[in-house]
């Protein structure tokens, strides 16, 4: 699972990158760390059965921080897009390409209003112009690569469409949804660009983190007018407060529990200052939205699931007898066996069923798994 960053230059994309994939885990065996220059790991947040089941968990590959089990994702920060960036200006085919990467995105807007469309200083910019922009660089360059399809014989107009949208990991059932739902039988501007509009808002979910909230005036009224204007949740954050969080955790300077924060060490009057001028805002906001964002794209907007596997359904506990060890973020139609094959080719290989450790019940083969389960794979 991807989740890509985008929007333009200035917004606070690196920062919000750095933010989520600053997580402060101390782990045995991390699944990644640093991909590369700018792909991370961050993490969704779910609660972890270990209550409900009255023991303690020992996390494998998903961090446990007071009882939210921490499942990692792949996180990319795209280059800032400009303005025809669909024709190629700036950094147009790479930031496409990364954007198309992703199976999720979080479009990093400056709610605060003090910066313009170029990044430059301005007074209450329109954040709106920003989300209208992005759109439109997104729709018409997928509208310009399905413009080039050609149908060959014996192939139908979705599987022309499919073939030339290859590598954007955009699936064929999406763009057949889309020729049947718009009724299209040709290839053409208008079909080519109600189709492009259908095919990106079905395979990349998106939501839209109205950044440095900190900084901005009449919040609540600009959230509402870009919800009125625009289809997307609007979310309102503060990525830098999120960081000089996560960084005063990381210095053992606070311990920083999603909404609040208690403070470890003397520090000095300036930090005292910083510190407070942040639990004012998170206090306000119910967390400073970094976190939110990325819960609300995953389970809400893309329908993601988190499962836990083990191998001893009685004790939770894998192989080597540690409880409820790994997590895992799945898609919306997942099924057991295909859970199998995230934990090994070997498991898929010899896959004989799954077990609901809830209910001791085997789990049909052909029916999605449940956000939360707990699966035991039968081999
Ligand atoms: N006030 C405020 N400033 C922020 C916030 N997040 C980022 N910034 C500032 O915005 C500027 C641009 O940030 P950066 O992450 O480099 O933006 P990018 O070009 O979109 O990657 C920097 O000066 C950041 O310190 C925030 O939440 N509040
Ligand atoms: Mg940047």
């Amino acid at each position: 699972m991807k989740v890509g960053i985008i929007g333009r230059t200035n917004v606070g994309k690196s920062t919000f990158f750095k933010a989520l994939t600053l997580e402060n885990v101390a782990i045995e065996d991390r699944p990644f760390t640093t991909i590369g220059p700018n792909k991370g790991v961050g993490y969704i947040h779910i609660k972890c059965p270990e209550k409900e089941f009255g023991v303690k968990c020992q996390p494998h590959n998903a961090p446990c921080i007071n009882g939210a089990r921490l499942v990692p994702l792949e996180i990319i920060d795209v280059a800032g897009l400009i303005s025809g960036a669909s024709e190629g200006r700036g950094l147009g085919n790479k930031f496409l390409s990364d954007t198309m990467e992703a199976d999720g995105l979080i479009e990093v807007v400056d709610i605060s209003g003090k910066t313009n469309g170029e990044g430059a200083p301005a007074v209450e910019y329109d954040s709106g112009n920003d989300v209208q922009m992005v759109k439109n660089e997104l729709e018409l360059w997928i509208t310009s690569i399905i413009l080039r399809s050609r149908v060959r014989p014996r192939e139908g107009l979705a599987e022309a469409v499919y073939r030339n949208l290859s590598g954007l990991k955009i699936p064929l059932s999406i763009i057949k949804d889309g020729v049947k739902k718009l009724d299209i039988d040709s290839i053409e501007e208008r079909t080519a660009a109600s189709l492009s509009a259908y095919v990106l808002a079905e395979a990349k979910p998106m939501v839209v983190a109205c950044n440095k909230m900190d900084a901005a005036k009449d919040l609540n009224e600009k959230l509402e007018r870009l919800k009125k204007s625009y289809d997307y949740d609007f979310i309102p954050c503060s990525a830098a407060a999120e960081l000089t969080l996560k960084e005063a955790e990381k210095h053992g300077f606070i311990e920083y529990e999603l909404n609040d924060f208690k403070v470890l060490k003397e520090l000095d009057s300036a930090q005292i200052a910083a510190l407070d001028t942040i639990r004012t805002i998170i206090k306000r906001n119910d967390g400073t939205g970094v976190q939110t964002a990325l819960n609300k794209l995953l389970f809400e907007k893309m329908r993601c699931k988190v499962v836990f596997t083990v191998e001893d359904e009685k004790r939770l506990c894998d192989g080597r007898g540690r409880i409820l060890p790994d997590a895992y973020i799945v898609t919306e139609n997942t099924t057991p066996r295909d859970v199998a094959g995230l934990i090994h080719s070997d498991v898929a290989a010899n896959y004989k069923g799954a077990i609901d450790c809830r209910t001791s019940l085997k789990i049909k083969n052909d029916e999605p798994v449940k956000n939360g389960q707990i699966l035991k794979i039968l081999v």
